[in-house]
């Protein structure tokens, strides 16, 4: 590393960044990659939070790239816990020697592409420069937090912790009043954590969200030893779904079935736990009249688990079901029946003010002694537009994705040579199992650079018409779907002042691998090589 030049520069050292530089190692390439955490792992580095774990069954969310390696990892729990995620990224780094060309603590703060040279020049914050002939984004698609401007959050005289930047330290609640903001993923994981610990628990609400209950535990070991004898047959069904992951969706509408099959089949899904409820009939995402009644059915399980009426209606949703990401807990519902947990509405009046030690609602104070802000993240192009990136002629990124992102197929831009993104706006990525997804974009790119070394050509960039198309063919399915008619970080609609534009591809994942893929089979069709 000491010339500080590489074939590819990677910037993270998350799943996509470590495959990555495993791809390239094997074709012979010299890369290196920047990460700016102390580690590896990426989300499951920064995500630390109480109660953190992955909401895809852990035999599915695991690469696939290795026989050996999905043969003997060895998972403990249906979910994964975020700690034994991160042990898996850790032993991936280590046992294929990866961390020798990982340079951590290193945040890089701008790319730009020198014409003359070539060449793309990246600088980080502490003062260095790393030069590649490719520069790839592995910057991940949840990795920027989103904090929303509270009013007098800095006169707050306890704790602030984020959800997506935790403590690498464990943070003890017990005896504390502890304020949670928000109620997504992030949170409904947190919740009956923090309020197994804290001495009173304030859980403010903007909006009321679908979730679904995990039912963990260890893993089966039979079900283990079947995957496992089997594990390319999973993998090869799962690429055949929409969302990546090999489960049972039914095809049949739920305006045809009756009362009795709609709750059968809704019961037999919600006791079986996970996302898939949504695969419990083939128009919930099509239909409002058939979303409603999986809307309706989860409603009804709220009402039934939480004691105080007033408390389950406040926590009943009422937009569609599975428009923001449906989210899978442990306890959640269960959690507003104890005495010590007070769910503030948020959405009639909103927080006026944080003091030094109390958030203050509709002129009343909740006192706490810690703050927990679960508000996302600025997904899909906030760790992208992070990195002040100028391509061709000195134009920025952060410029032309002013009014939304743009790419062809999210993996590449026009104006920008020898760029790519893995899981970039455009594909399917947090509409899909993000493991297998993120590996089809770096064999993607890692067999696009093979063939240019094959052929000796020196650069690739999207062409502006196949883009163009491209963000069209994006737009066109999303304006006739059902998802997007909820605000949701898919949308930006969390980050003010963000473009409001659904980034990530609906058409799902097998009609966009055989699109990608029929690019790559027609000579890179829509990029110019030179
Ligand atoms: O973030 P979110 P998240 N005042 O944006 C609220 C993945 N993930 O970190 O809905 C008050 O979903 C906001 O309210 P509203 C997963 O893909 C996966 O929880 O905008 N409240 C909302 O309730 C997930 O979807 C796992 O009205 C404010 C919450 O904060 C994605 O990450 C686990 C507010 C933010 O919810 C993001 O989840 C965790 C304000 N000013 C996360 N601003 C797995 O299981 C925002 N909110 C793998």
């Amino acid at each position: 590393m000491a010339e500080n030049k590489f074939d590819v520069v990677v910037v993270g050292a998350g799943f996509a960044g470590l495959y990555l530089l495993h791809r390239l190692r094997k074709m012979g390439l010299s890369a290196c990659a920047l990460e700016a955490g102390g580690g590896v792992g990426g989300t499951w580095y920064w995500n630390r939070y109480p109660g953190a774990r992955c909401d895809i069954e852990s035999m599915q969310y695991s690469y696939q790239f290795s026989d050996e390696l999905q043969q003997e990892w060895e998972w403990t729990e249906r979910y994964a816990p975020q700690s034994e995620i991160l042990k898996y990224a850790e032993h991936v780094a280590d046992r294929f020697d990866l961390r020798r060309d990982i340079v951590f603590n290193t945040k890089v703060t701008s790319a730009r592409y020198d014409e003359a040279e070539a060449l793309w020049v990246l600088e980080d914050r502490n003062g260095g420069h790393t030069k590649g002939r490719f520069c790839i984004m592995a910057t991940g698609c949840l990795s920027v937090p989103n904090r929303p401007n509270f009013k007098g959050l800095e006169t707050f005289s306890g704790p602030v912790y984020h959800t997506g930047s935790w403590p690498h330290d464990r943070v003890d609640f017990t005896g504390l009043r502890v304020g949670v903001i928000g109620t997504g993923s992030s949170a409904i994981q947190s919740i009956p954590v923090i309020a197994g610990e804290a001495a009173h628990l304030f859980v403010f609400q903007r909006t009321a969200n679908y979730s679904i209950p995990a039912h963990n535990g260890p893993i089966d070991a039979e079900r283990v030893k079947k995957v496992k004898a089997n594990y390319p047959e999973m993998r090869a069904r799962a690429k055949t779904t929409l969302p990546g992951i090999d489960a049972r969706y039914n095809t049949a509408s739920a305006l045809e079935a009756t009362p009795e099959e709609l709750r059968a089949e809704y019961e037999r899904r919600w006791q079986e736990g996970g996302l898939t409820f949504n695969g419990a009939f083939g128009d919930l995402m099509l239909s409002k009249e058939a979303n409603k009644t999986a809307a309706d059915f989860v409603r009804a399980k709220i009402r039934e688990i939480v004691r105080d009426p007033d408390v389950a209606e406040m926590l009943c949703p009422t937009n569609i079901i599975g428009g923001k990401r449906l989210c899978v807990d442990s306890g959640y519902f269960e959690t507003f029946n104890r005495d010590t947990v007070t769910l503030v509405d948020v959405r009639s009046t909103p927080i006026e003010e944080i003091t030094a030690d109390a958030v203050r609602v509709g002129g009343r104070d909740h006192e706490i002694d810690a703050l927990v802000i679960a508000t996302g993240f600025d997904a899909m192009t906030g760790a992208i537009l992070n990195v002040d990136i100028v391509g061709r002629d000195g134009r920025r990124l952060r410029d032309k994705w002013a009014d939304g992102p743009r790419s062809y197929l999210g993996l590449a831009v026009s104006g920008y040579p020898n760029l790519f993104t893995v899981t970039g706006p455009g594909s399917p990525s947090v509409l899909t199992n993000m493991l297998p997804t993120l590996e089809q974009h770096v064999d993607w790119i890692s067999d696009c650079i093979g063939y240019m070394e094959a052929r000796g050509l020196a650069s690739i960039e999207a062409d502006r018409d196949a883009e163009d198309d491209w963000v069209d063919h994006v737009r066109e399915i999303s304006d006739a779907a059902l998802k997007t008619t909820t605000n949701s970080w898919y949308l930006g609609s969390n980050v003010a002042g963000k473009p409001r534009v659904f980034m990530p591809y609906l058409g799902g994942l097998p009609e966009y691998i055989r699109r990608s893929e029929q690019v790559a089979a027609d000579g890179y069709e829509g990029f110019t090589l030179i």
